[in-house]
């Protein structure tokens, strides 16, 4: 390890800032989301450094504007610019027609044009130089996500640069009956190879990706188990550990305990008396499984006649990627079964499904999280998935009941206390419905102080926390803050977070 004091520097493909034009003029808000409250604090007053794409090809180039943000975060902030059609062709076409269907098993909906290839490529030599330009030697780089699997292979080949290149992986990886479909299937992992560590969500995320370098490199070894296993491959190795990203728990905990939460609690379930409230949060994403389980809803409500009356649904949306006809589509669909359910079981005082096509507002959207009976989190498959977490840390008063999809990667620590489903089982995914609607007070509780347990073990500052230790095996100690900050809440594993 080198003697100086490296410094952090993230790379993701978006930066953790909300770029916005108004009136001629640039502004920018910073981005919200767990990663970036785990990061800035170890990037904050330690020289750290965010490189990114600001989100649009209209920006013109931001260095000014940037560093005046980055100024306001704490951390040097670093923009990698997209023109319009590498906007088409590497992130709505290689990233969103090819990686992201593809790694969510859903084979049928990949657009496999080959001129995407080159741009995907291309995009992330464009990234790698900039990370060339921003890191001395002692720096620890470390690389989110699916769109940015072949920077370590473009930093070391393309920019001869020397520095230790992690990644981690917030999307499923497919198993190899899948991922072997991919055209530059060997391209791609042979990139993965070129990092020095590769994070996964969860066990079988890392096994499908051993079992791929099996099926396509004879010569491929993998040894070890546990938390961190080692791969192989000629003269390269590469650490591969397992590590489920979390929520700032005691943040949504504390503010959902907020006067102005329960308010806002109080509210929703004022226009919703004697009843149970199913709660549905998800992006506008076909992963999401949000027809599929607008369809067991249904179909509960035509099997179980005592939940006539005494549920409703709330399903919020949160519009994304609506550039792109198939989530238009989607949309229609969701429109569609929404008003089919409404139209044939409404009945005086009683709508059973109410939609928001929206993002909420964060007050607003804890009140739904503290005060629904039941969370219906079903994804037809999903690295993580946060909003199950969030409603477990919300559910201050205990009788919340989550039903989890079996193919979301929060399966895997919260089956203790989930009901699990498989979201392609209408019939399975209504009696659960049905099952959580009769469950009882004592029940509900000890499943979910279970499940409560588990994401404050395991939160965002332990994710954060394993990944350095297993990955550069170094603790926060060794980014020791330059100019004072307060003691970091990233708790070392021996204090019994993890
Ligand atoms: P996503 O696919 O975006 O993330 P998820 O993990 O569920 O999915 O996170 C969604 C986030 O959006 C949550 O933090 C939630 O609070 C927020 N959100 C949802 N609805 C909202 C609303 N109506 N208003 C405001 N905010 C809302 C990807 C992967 C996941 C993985 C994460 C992190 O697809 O599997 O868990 O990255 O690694």
């Amino acid at each position: 390890m080198n003697d100086r004091t490296g410094r952090l520097i993230v790379v993701s493909n978006r930066l953790p800032i909300v770029v916005e034009r108004e009136g001629g003029e640039w502004s920018a808000r910073p981005g919200s989301g767990g990663l970036v409250t785990a990061l800035a604090p170890i990037l904050r007053g330690r020289g750290g450094i965010w490189i990114g794409w600001p989100g649009t090809s209209e920006t013109p180039f931001l260095g000014d504007f940037l560093r005046r943000a980055g100024g306001e975060a704490g951390y040097d902030l670093r923009g990698v610019y997209l023109t319009a059609e590498e906007e088409r062709a590497f992130y709505l076409g290689f990233c969103n027609e090819i990686v992201w269907p593809l790694f969510h098993d859903l084979l049928d909906r990949c657009n496999m044009d080959p001129s995407y290839w080159a741009s995907y490529r291309a995009v992330n030599a464009r990234f790698a130089e900039v990370v060339r330009a921003s890191s001395e030697p002692g720096d620890i780089v470390w690389v989110h996500d699916y769109h940015l699997m072949g920077v370590a292979r473009e930093l070391r080949e393309g920019s001869g640069s020397s520095v230790p290149v992690h990644f981690f992986l917030h999307i499923p990886f497919p198993p190899p009956d899948i991922f072997l479909k991919l055209p530059w299937r060997r391209q791609v992992l042979e990139d993965l190879l070129r990092y020095d560590s590769i994070g996964f969500q969860t066990q079988r995320d890392r096994h499908n990706f051993t079992h791929c370098l099996q099926a396509l490199m004879d010569d491929a070894t993998v040894r070890g188990k546990g938390r961190v296993i080692t791969a192989t491959h000629g003269p390269r190795s590469v650490r591969l550990g397992v590590f489920p990203i979390s929520i700032d728990y005691d943040e949504f905990a504390r503010e959902s305990a907020t006067e102005a939460v329960a308010r806002h609690a109080w509210e929703i379930h004022s226009n919703l008396p004697e009843r149970q409230l199913i709660l549905g949060v998800d992006r506008l994403d076909y992963t999401k499984g949000i027809p599929h389980r607008l369809r067991a809803y249904r179909l509960a409500l035509e099997r179980h006649p005592d939940l006539i009356q005494k549920v409703s649904l709330v399903q919020v949306v949160v519009p994304s990627r609506e550039d792109i006809p198939e989530y238009r589509a989607l949309k229609a669909e969701i429109e569609g079964l929404v008003g089919e359910i409404n139209g044939r079981f409404t009945q005086h005082g009683w709508v059973p499904i109410q939609y928001m096509f929206r993002g909420l507002d964060r007050g607003r959207l804890l009140g739904y999280y503290r005060t629904a009976e039941i969370a219906l989190v079903t994804p037809l498959k999903d690295g993580m998935n946060l909003v199950a977490k969030e409603y477990c840390a919300c559910s201050l008063e205990e009788n919340g009941v989550l039903i989890l999809s079996e193919f979301a990667g929060a399966a895997a620590q919260m089956r203790g206390g989930a009901i699990l489903v498989n979201p392609y089982d209408t019939e399975g995914v209504g009696d659960a419905i049905h099952r959580a609607f009769r469950m009882d007070a004592d029940e509900r509780r000890a499943r979910m102080r279970r499940l409560r347990q588990t994401c404050r073990n395991q939160d965002i500052f332990w994710w954060v926390g394993s990944f350095l230790r297993a990955a550069v095996s170094r603790d926060l100690g060794d980014f020791p803050p330059r100019g004072g900050e307060g003691p970091s809440r990233i708790a070392p594993e021996a204090e019994g977070r993890g």
